[in-house]
């Protein structure tokens, strides 16, 4: 699991940190980056001693898009035949939270890549874009769904149609991000996070990241049926009787992720 050529992988607890790794090109995402993430990924929901995952990348970047000299030659039927950049799907179907330390450019596939995880905490030196268009292309990673689900229909198309960049502070501002903090304490606050939700059950986070994911997607009555059989399923969980137990109790709860 830790055999990667463009990824770091580090385990701190129960905390997983994974770096994409290509800092001279920007941590551009080719099809190797895209290969080793679902990989790396996969490896993390197999994982019992795991529980969340930090994905940042190495240097100025987070990630400065889809690798624009790898797809240049490509023709129509390379993309669609092969459904180049498929495997991202895999790396948004992960079941464990995922938190994105957004460090620098997170531009067109970068910041789809961003939104894919569940939470975006970002430094206020993070530049954010969709700039495809400059390319005479489109986001081709989720980006024209997910950022209109995210910000709305006016501050999307502003970022699509222009492929201009806004910073931390703006993508906080516009509900791009969940939290935008200083430069230098990314990484201890994503980690924190990360630590944070670490402690609870593996099974009611990967129940709590569906429910919400599916919100997105589900008519209101649907959502709140799928939540509410998800949420009684929990109570076939041991760590639901533990947790309840704990506050009667007054005593922190011991969850054993059963
Ligand atoms: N792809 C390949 N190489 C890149 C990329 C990229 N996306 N971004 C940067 N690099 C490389 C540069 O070519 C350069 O390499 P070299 O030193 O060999 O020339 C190195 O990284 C450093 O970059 P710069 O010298 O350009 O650094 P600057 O500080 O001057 O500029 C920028 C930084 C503004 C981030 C600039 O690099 C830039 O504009 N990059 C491209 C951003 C972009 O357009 N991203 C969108 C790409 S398209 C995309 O993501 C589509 C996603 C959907 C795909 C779905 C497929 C199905």
């Amino acid at each position: 699991m830790t055999d990667y050529k463009t990824i770091t992988f580090e385990q701190k607890g129960r905390v997983a940190l994974v770096t994409l790794n290509r800092p001279d090109a920007l941590n551009a995402l080719n099809a190797e980056v895209m290969q080793e993430v679902v990989d790396c990924f996969a490896a993390i929901d197999r994982n019992k001693d795991i529980a969340v995952s930090v994905l940042t990348g190495a240097g100025r970047a987070f990630a400065a898009g889809a690798d624009i000299k790898e797809m240049q030659p490509q023709s129509f039927s390379d993309m669609y035949v092969e459904d180049y950049f498929a495997g991202w799907d895999r790396f948004a179907a992960s079941r464990k939270p995922v938190i994105a330390a957004v460090n620098g450019f997170a531009l067109g596939g970068g910041c789809e890549l961003a939104m894919m995880c569940d939470l975006i905490i970002a430094s206020d030196k993070a530049k954010f874009g969709q700039p495809e268009i400059k390319l005479g292309v489109t986001p081709g990673m989720g980006g024209s769904i997910r950022l209109t689900k995210a910000v709305g229909k006016a501050k999307a198309m502003d970022l699509v149609l222009t492929g201009r960049m806004i910073d931390g502070t703006e993508a906080d501002r516009i509900g791009l991000v969940s939290r935008v903090v200083p430069h230098d304490t990314l990484m201890e606050v994503a980690l924190a996070a990360a630590e944070e939700i670490a402690a609870f059950s593996v099974p009611s986070l990967m129940a709590a990241k569906e429910m919400v994911a599916r919100a997105l997607e589900l008519p209101t009555t649907e959502g709140v049926k799928f939540e509410r059989r998800l949420f009684q399923g929990l109570f076939g969980t041991a760590d639901q009787k533990e947790g309840m137990s704990a506050f009667s109790e007054k005593r922190p709860a011991k969850f054993e992720d059963k």
